[in-house]
């Protein structure tokens, strides 16, 4: 038989049980105070995916130091590769001596210690699994999906729908969501905005999709571009515009059901 308390033993018991769990969810809740900055710096190329955190510094008016050459993908590039010879991509960031690649996490780390609070939905409301899962979308299978695409279609333009995931299906699953809601996030603007953009723009620019089949994306990209740090960002980003563009494809995915999977 298990020991016998008394009943104010009891009773400091039962308020412990209570309180550990509320002293639990207020630690969730409570947003932590922001750690101090580190040195940002961005390695950048126009108009391609450092955008993103060029974007986000500003949203949060953060400071960075952004380094490219204006006009001259090429040489931007040779900078970053001269920096990080053996993953030289863009966005290549160094935080502090830390040197670091891939949107996503970039994002997430500056968002969780340096903006507590900004841009993403807390982590108990009914928005952040979307949020999250948005987050991860954009690279994972968004971006990923388009790219593959694009490169099989450049050799052989697509006359049906693919068995797999395709652009149109990675294309319609956003803009489903985006009739739901307003934003990735879900109720408000978040890094999982800034994360979709560019995969999303992508879509159209490069003709994998039919533009006038998305109009949710389309409505959410004209929100997104009236937005002052977006503004800003193009204005420090991307000076004189898109350059470098990719060709367009002829003849963007068929639409329609996709063929059942063959056995
Ligand atoms: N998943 C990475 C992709 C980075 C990436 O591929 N960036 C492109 C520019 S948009 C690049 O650096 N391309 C050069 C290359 O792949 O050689 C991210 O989200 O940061």
């Amino acid at each position: 038989m298990g020991q016998s308390i008394g009943r104010r033993g009891s009773l400091a018991a039962l308020a412990g049980l209570i309180a550990a769990p509320l002293a639990l969810a207020a630690s969730r809740t409570a947003a932590k105070p922001a750690a101090p900055m580190p040195e940002v710096t961005i390695y950048h190329l126009e108009g391609r995916r450092s955008e993103r955190i060029v974007w986000l510094m500003e949203e949060l008016g953060l400071p960075y130091q952004l380094k490219f050459k204006r006009g001259d993908l090429a040489g931007s590039m040779a900078m970053i590769r001269a920096f990080s010879p053996v993953v030289p991509m863009a966005p290549t960031v160094t935080y502090g001596d830390q040197v670091l690649v891939e949107s996503g996490a970039i994002i997430e780390l500056i968002l969780n210690r340096h903006a507590p609070g900004k841009l993403q939905p807390a982590l108990e409301s009914r928005d952040y699994p979307a949020y999250l899962m948005w987050m991860h979308f954009a690279e994972g299978s968004l971006a990923a999906r388009l790219f593959s695409d694009y490169r099989a279609w450049t050799a052989q333009p697509p006359k049906e729908r693919s068995r797999l995931v395709d652009s149109e299906a990675v294309v319609q699953f956003a803009d489903e969501f985006l009739g739901k809601h307003a934003w990735f996030g879900g109720a408000a603007f978040s890094g999982a905005d800034i994360m979709m953009f560019f995969p999303l723009n992508v879509a159209t620019a490069l003709n994998l999709v039919d533009e006038a089949r998305f109009p949710n994306v389309a409505a959410w990209k004209a929100r997104i571009e009236a937005r002052p740090a977006y503004q800003r960002m193009l204005a420090k980003a991307r000076p004189d515009g898109m350059i470098g563009n990719l060709p367009r494809l002829p003849q963007h995915a068929p639409a329609g059901p996709r063929p059942a999977p063959q056995r």
